[in-house]
C-alpha cells in the first residue's frame, strides 16, 4: 500500500515508539508483497563495492581486483581495470565516483598491495573515460594493511569530502594511535589534501578506535555520519561519528560510558552479524523504508534495517529482512531510488548459489490501484488535491517540510531543511 496514512503512522512510530519503549528495540512487521528482487549482474566474484555514473553506468569491484561496469543493464565482460591486490580479507575494495563526475570522470578506489615485507592499503583516484582508466593519482598511501581488517569503504558525504574507512590490520593498538592510519576514518578533499576544518591539525584522522569499520553513510534527517564496524567475537557496533572522537577500540568493546570514548548506539552483544555496507534508504519509493539504515551482514547472512533516531541517540527498531541471499557485503541507494545489495558468498565462508554472486536491485510493486491513483495517491498528489495532513506534527525543534527530491513530507532539523525544501507546508492555507 502506498497512501498517507502510513506516512503517517511512519511518523507516530518515529517519534511515538521511542517515548514508550525507551531504549529497548520494537519490531514492527514488514510486508514483502510491497517489493520484489530483480538480479541485475550475477556470476561475479566477490563484488564489494558499487557506484553510479549520472549518465547511467554503474561500476562495481571485484575484491579479486577487477573494476567492471553495467551498461544499458548489461554486464560488460572486459572488466573496466585488473589491479594487482592483495588477497584474504584485502584486495580491491572501495569505490566512489566525484560528486562532479559528470564534468571531471574521477574515480576513487582503496585497494590493498604487498610491498616487501609489509602489506598496505591506498586511495587512488583515476579519470575514467570510455570504461578505461587513466591519470593514477595517489590520495592516500601506506595505510596499515594485513590479511585482515583492511576497512575499505569510500564516500563522499554532504560535504563533498571525501571519507575512508581504514581497518587495524591485527595490530589493535594502532587504532588508538594518532600517529597511524589504522582503525579510522579519514577525511580528505578529493585531492587528497587535509581539509581545514579537520579536527587534528595538517592530519586526515577524522575520528580514531574503531576496529574495522566498512559501512558508512549519512542520517538524511540529521545529517550525521553512522558507520558499522566488526567487533570481535561478536559485539558488533553501529556509531554515531563526530569529528575528532575516539570509539574506544581497543581498550572499550560497545557501551561502557566511559567518558573518554564514544559508545555506539547499537552493540550486538554476544550476537555477530559481521556488518560491512550500509546506507539510509533516502527515498519514498518503499515508503514504510524511508529513512532506515540498511546494513549489509556477511556472517548474519541478512540485510538488517534499523530504524534509529539518531538526534536522540536510539534505536526504535531492528529488523532483519534478506536473509535467504546468504553473505551480504554492501547495501546502496543507486539514483532511482532503490536499493541495490550486492552477495558475498565466494569469498570462502560461504555457501555459493549457483549464480553467485550477484547484485540485487529490490524494487517496490506498482498496483494497478495505485497507477489510477484513485485510493493511493502520493502524499504530494493528496496534497495538491487539498488534502491537509492536519494530524501529522513533529516533535519540537524539528520542522516540518515537502521533501525537494520527492515532495513528501519529512521532519528535519531547521539547519538542514533549506536543503530539502521546496514548498514549506507553511504557505498551505
Ligand atoms: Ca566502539
Amino acid at each position: 500500500m502506498f497512501n498517507f496514512k502510513k506516512i503517517i503512522s511512519h511518523i507516530f512510530i518515529y517519534f511515538a515508539i521511542p517515548l514508550l519503549f525507551s531504549s529497548s528495540f520494537f519490531v514492527y512487521g514488514q510486508e514483502p508483497e510491497n517489493y520484489k528482487v530483480e538480479t541485475i549482474a550475477e556470476n561475479l566474484e566477490i563484488p564489494w563495492a558499487i557506484a553510479f555514473s549520472p549518465d547511467g553506468r554503474i561500476f562495481f569491484t571485484e575484491r579479486v581486483g577487477a573494476l567492471r561496469v553495467i551498461e544499458d543493464g548489461q554486464l560488460n565482460p572486459e572488466p573496466v581495470s585488473i589491479l594487482d591486490v592483495g588477497t584474504v580479507e584485502g584486495g580491491l575494495l572501495g569505490l566512489a565516483l566525484d560528486p562532479n563526475f559528470e564534468q571531471n570522470h574521477h574515480l576513487y578506489l582503496y585497494y590493498t598491495y604487498f610491498e616487501f615485507p609489509f602489506t598496505y592499503n591506498k586511495v587512488v583516484r583515476y579519470t575514467e573515460n570510455a570504461n578505461s582508466l587513466s591519470d593514477e593519482f595517489i590520495l592516500v598511501d601506506k595505510i596499515p594493511g594485513s590479511i585482515i581488517h583492511d576497512g575499505g569503504r569510500l564516500k563522499f558525504g554532504p560535504d563533498e569530502k571525501l571519507y575512508i574507512t581504514t581497518g587495524d590490520a591485527g595490530n589493535a593498538g594502532s587504532a588508538q594511535d594518532l600517529n597511524s592510519l589504522g582503525g579510522k576514518i579519514l577525511r580528505v578533499n578529493p585531492d587528497g589534501s587535509v581539509p581545514s576544518d579537520n579536527p587534528f591539525p595538517d592530519s586526515i584522522i577524522f575520528s580514531y578506535g574503531h576496529r574495522n569499520p566498512q559501512g558508512i553513510d549519512w542520517d538524511p534527517v540529521t545529517g550525521k555520519l553512522v558507520n558499522t564496524e566488526h567487533g570481535e567475537f561478536a559485539h558488533d557496533e553501529i556509531n554515531i561519528v563526530e569529528a575528532g572522537k575516539n570509539y574506544g577500540w581497543p581498550k572499550v568493546i560497545g557501551g561502557k560510558h566511559n567518558p573518554d570514548f564514544v559508545d555506539p548506539i547499537l552493540h550486538t552483544e554476544d550476537d555477530t552479524w559481521a556488518p560491512s555496507g550500509a546506507t539510509f534508504y533516502d527515498s519514498d519509493n518503499i515508503p514504510e523504508w524511508e529513512n532506515k539504515y540498511f546494513v549489509a551482514t556477511l556472517r548474519g547472512n541478512h540485510l538488517r534495517m534499523l530504524d534509529l533516531d539518531v538526534e536522540a541517540n536510539q534505536v526504535i527498531s531492528s529488523e532483519v529482512i534478506f536473509s535467504n541471499y546468504g553473505r551480504l557485503r554492501d547495501a546502496s541507494m543507486g539514483p532511482d531510488g532503490n536499493l541495490y545489495i550486492l552477495t558475498s558468498n565466494q569469498d570462502g565462508r560461504g555457501s555459493p548459489a549457483e549464480n553467485d554472486d550477484r547484485i540485487l536491485r529490490i524494487v517496490p510493486i506498482i498496483t494497478e490501484e495505485q497507477k489510477t491513483g484513485d485510493s493511493s495517491m502520493s502524499p504530494l498528489k493528496q496534497i495538491q488535491s487539498g488534502i491537509l495532513p492536519y494530524d501529522v506534527a513533529c516533535r519540537s525543534g524539528f520542522e516540518l517540510i515537502l521533501k525537494s527530491s520527492t515532495g513528501n513530507p519529512a521532519c528535519v532539523l531547521p539547519s538542514t531543511a533549506s536543503k530539502l525544501v521546496s514548498t514549506r507546508w507553511g504557505v498551505w492555507p
